[in-house]
């Protein structure tokens, strides 16, 4: 992670990661999405999307924003057709305020570390061009002390406010966000599916999900995967990453 990309992610609470996704990785998930009706979590969907739990251009960003014992929490994809249906703006510290419902909505900074609780990695196979609506969210919120007041008509999109930004997206972007931002989804404008897979990640020591993941269902998995899907824990948890 750049020095420009720490100041970013401090100062907003969301990063467009670039060019992650190789046009062949895009087109790979693409063709099994376009073949089948794909139901339930992406990392069980095949290997290219397993492959997203600790994608290697991806993992360096999780170790500095979430701590060497991040884990993936759990997983879901975001297809949208041109239509008016949205997803309110959500998130915050707390889940909308301190002693909110999600207290594992945080973002903290001391000593050069920063650190996050419940985060999203959004892979997208399509593209999200300027005014096309889906993913958005407001710069800054993360660190924002007056989260109630954001007005409900600016939550439902009903009336624009020049805080809100929705973000321009290319295919094979990632869209890092800390759930302690508030973030949510506009109308889909565009004529093409939106295509975005949400991996979302906690620290170690904590969980949003109800549930974990059962490795069982995933036939072959690296070390490192295994380690990535363990249920929350401090003890003798090991690192994700195996340094020896
Ligand atoms: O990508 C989006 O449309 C927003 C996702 C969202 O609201 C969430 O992750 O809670």
């Amino acid at each position: 992670m750049t020095g420009e990309e720490k100041f970013q992610v401090d100062l907003e609470g969301y990063l467009v990661i670039k060019n992650v996704l190789t046009d062949d990785e895009v087109a790979e998930m693409n063709e099994i999405i376009d073949n089948g009706e794909r139901q339930g979590p992406p990392s069980l969907w095949g290997e290219p999307f397993k492959r997203l739990i600790d994608h290697p251009k991806i993992l360096p960003y999780l170790l500095e924003l979430l701590g060497p014992h991040v884990r993936l929490d759990h997983d879901y994809a975001i297809f949208m057709e041109e239509g008016p249906q949205i997803n309110g703006l959500h998130g915050g510290e707390d889940g909308g305020g301190p002693g909110g419902p999600e207290a594992d909505h945080w973002y903290k900074y001391r000593d050069g570390i920063m650190r996050n609780g419940l985060s999203v990695m959004a892979y997208n196979l399509a593209d999200a061009p300027e005014g096309a609506g889906g993913f958005a969210c407001i710069p800054g919120s993360h660190k924002s002390n007056f989260l109630r007041e954001i007005p409900v008509e600016v939550r439902r999109f009903e009336r624009p406010a020049h805080y809100v930004v929705q973000p321009s997206i290319k295919t094979g972007d990632v869209v890092f966000f800390t759930e302690a931002l508030i973030h949510g989804t506009m109308p889909w404008k565009a004529k093409h599916q939106r295509r975005s897979l949400l991996y979302k990640y906690s620290p170690g020591h904590s969980a949003w999900a109800g549930y974990y993941y059962d490795i069982s269902k995933y036939g072959e998995l690296t070390e490192q995967q295994k380690r990535m899907l363990l249920p929350p824990s401090i003890g003798s948890r090991p690192r994700v990453m195996d340094t020896d």
